[in-house]
C-alpha cells in the first residue's frame, strides 16, 4: 500500500496535518487534495480540536502543483487549469481561512507557489530560518492562485506583492518576517516545538472570538470606516451572549484561570 499523502497526528487539542510527499517537496496532487481537504473538515468539526498545524514532511513544506501529475495535467488539448484551481485551490484556501480555530503553518523548508500561498492563507506562518518563499507561478506563465492575488498586497504593499509575483524570486525566511509577509522565522531546529507553543496557548484561548477576530479583519479591508465600526458592534453582540465572554469576565474578577469553550 502506498504510503499516505496526509500524515494526521495531534496532541490534545492541537492537531498536526503534515503534507507527505517529500521526494516531490509535497507538491499536491489530486489525491493529496482529496485527503487534506476532508482532514481538514473533520478538525473543523472536532469539537476537541483547538488549534491546528500544517506542515510538511522532509526538506520542503509544498512545491505548489505537482506538474507531472496525470490528473491534474489531462490527456490531449491544453489541460484546464481553472478546473483545476476551482476544483482543489478555491476549496482548500476557503476552508484554510474559514477554520473555526487558528492555522499556524510551519514552513520547514521551501514553499512554492500553491504551497506559499496556502501556508499565508494561514493565521500564523512560522517558518525554519533556512525555508523560503517563492511565487513561482510567473515562472510558467501564470498568475499566483490559492489566494496570492489577495492575500499578497494586503501582507506586503503593492510594490512588494507586484516584485514577488513578477520576479517569482525566492524570499528567505528571515526577510519574509522583516516585510511581513510570515509572523516569525525561527530556529530550524526549534520549528515544531514553536509551532506547538503557539497552538497549545491559542488552544486555551477564546476559539470563537479568534475565529471572528480573523473574519473581521478579513473583511474590513473592504469596508469603509463606518461600516467596520457596525461590524464591530454586531460582532461584540454576539459574542457577549456567549460562554467564553462570561467566562473570561468571570476568570478576571476572581483572578482565576479561563477554561474556554465555545467554538
Ligand atoms: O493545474 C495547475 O497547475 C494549477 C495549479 C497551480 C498552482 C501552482 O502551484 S503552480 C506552481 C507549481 N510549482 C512550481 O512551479 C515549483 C516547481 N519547483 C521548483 O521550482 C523547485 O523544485 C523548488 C524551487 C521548489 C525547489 O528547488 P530545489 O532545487 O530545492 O529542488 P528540486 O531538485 O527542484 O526538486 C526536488 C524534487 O521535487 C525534484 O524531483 P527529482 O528530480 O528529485 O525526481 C523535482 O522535480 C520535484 N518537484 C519539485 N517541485 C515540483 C516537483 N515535482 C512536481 N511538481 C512540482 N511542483
Amino acid at each position: 500500500m502506498s504510503e499516505a499523502t496526509i500524515l494526521v497526528s495531534g496532541a490534545g487539542p492541537v492537531r498536526v496535518l503534515t503534507l507527505n510527499r517529500p521526494a516531490s517537496l509535497n507538491a499536491f496532487t489530486a489525491q493529496m487534495h482529496g485527503v487534506l481537504l476532508p482532514a481538514l473538515e473533520e478538525a473543523a468539526a472536532d469539537p476537541g480540536v483547538r488549534a491546528v498545524i500544517l506542515t510538511g514532511a522532509g526538506r520542503g513544506f509544498c512545491a505548489g502543483q505537482d506538474l507531472s501529475d496525470p490528473s491534474m495535467v489531462g490527456s490531449g488539448g491544453p489541460p484546464d487549469v481553472g478546473a483545476v484551481v476551482d476544483r482543489y485551490y478555491r476549496p482548500l484556501a476557503t476552508r484554510v481561512r474559514t477554520m473555526p480555530v487558528p492555522v499556524i503553518a510551519a514552513v520547514n523548508g521551501v514553499a512554492a507557489g500553491a504551497g506559499a500561498n496556502l501556508a499565508l492563507c494561514c493565521d500564523f506562518v512560522l517558518a525554519a530560518r533556512g525555508a523560503s518563499f517563492i511565487q513561482a507561478f510567473s515562472k510558467i506563465g501564470l498568475v499566483p492562485d490559492c489566494g496570492g492575488t489577495w492575500l499578497l498586497p494586503r501582507l506586503v504593499g503593492r510594490a512588494r506583492a507586484i516584485g514577488l509575483a513578477m520576479s517569482g524570486d525566492k524570499l528567505p525566511a528571515e526577510e519574509a518576517e522583516r516585510i511581513g509577509l510570515i509572523w516569525r522565522a525561527v530556529d530550524d531546529a526549534s520549528l515544531m516545538d514553536e509551532a506547538m507553543k503557539l497552538a497549545t496557548r491559542l488552544a486555551a484561548m477564546p476559539s470563537r472570538a479568534l475565529a471572528e477576530t480573523r473574519r473581521a479583519i478579513d473583511t474590513s479591508m473592504t469596508m469603509e470606516f463606518g461600516e467596520a465600526l457596525r461590524l464591530e458592534a454586531s460582532t461584540q453582540g454576539e459574542l457577549g451572549r456567549a460562554h467564553d465572554f462570561a467566562e473570561g469576565v468571570s476568570a478576571f474578577l476572581t483572578k482565576r484561570s479561563p477554561t474556554f469553550k465555545d467554538r
